[in-house]
């Protein structure tokens, strides 16, 4: 019994290393894409993105299986309007978290491959810094604002 509990605690602590030495991944989780208006081929995807590790992690590109090109943005100030623009990169802080939500950091999915419509399921993929991916599962949704 005292073997088999130590051969376990000596096989999570390889396992626990293992993960810091190669790279602490990213979760992904609630994601979701806005319903294109009809006829745009063009639209913006939001995911939380938690980095359970040590050390910050960079998330560098973006892709999906119904969009050609997937780019990183952001919301910025312009005059009193508010306009979206293209980011390099997308820090995670360590033990932290990023949300990317309606208004600030979205992923811009361009060149839709076809219409989507509430209720679809599209996977987004991420990439970070050091070239590993973490993948989502997007739920295609229409967007309300709130009253
Ligand atoms: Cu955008």
């Amino acid at each position: 019994m005292f073997r088999l509990t130590s051969v376990a605690a000596v096989a999570v602590l390889v396992a626990g290393l293992g993960v810091a030495e190669a790279q602490a991944p990213l979760t992904a989780s609630g994601a979701w894409v806005r319903e294109p208006v009809p006829g745009r081929t063009v639209t913006a995807g939001f995911v939380v993105i938690e980095n359970p590790g040590g050390a910050d992690i960079q998330v560098v590109g973006a892709s999906s299986d119904v969009a050609g090109t997937v780019e990183l943005h952001e919301m910025v100030r312009s005059g009193d309007m508010m306009k979206m623009a293209p980011v390099k990169s997308i820090v995670v802080p360590a033990k932290g978290k990023v949300e990317l939500r309606p208004g600030g950091l979205h992923l811009m999915l361009f060149e839709l491959k076809k219409p989507l419509k509430e209720g679809d399921t599209v996977t987004l993929t991420l990439t970070t810094d050091n070239g590993a991916t973490v993948q989502a599962s997007a739920a295609v949704r229409k967007f309300r604002m709130q009253p």
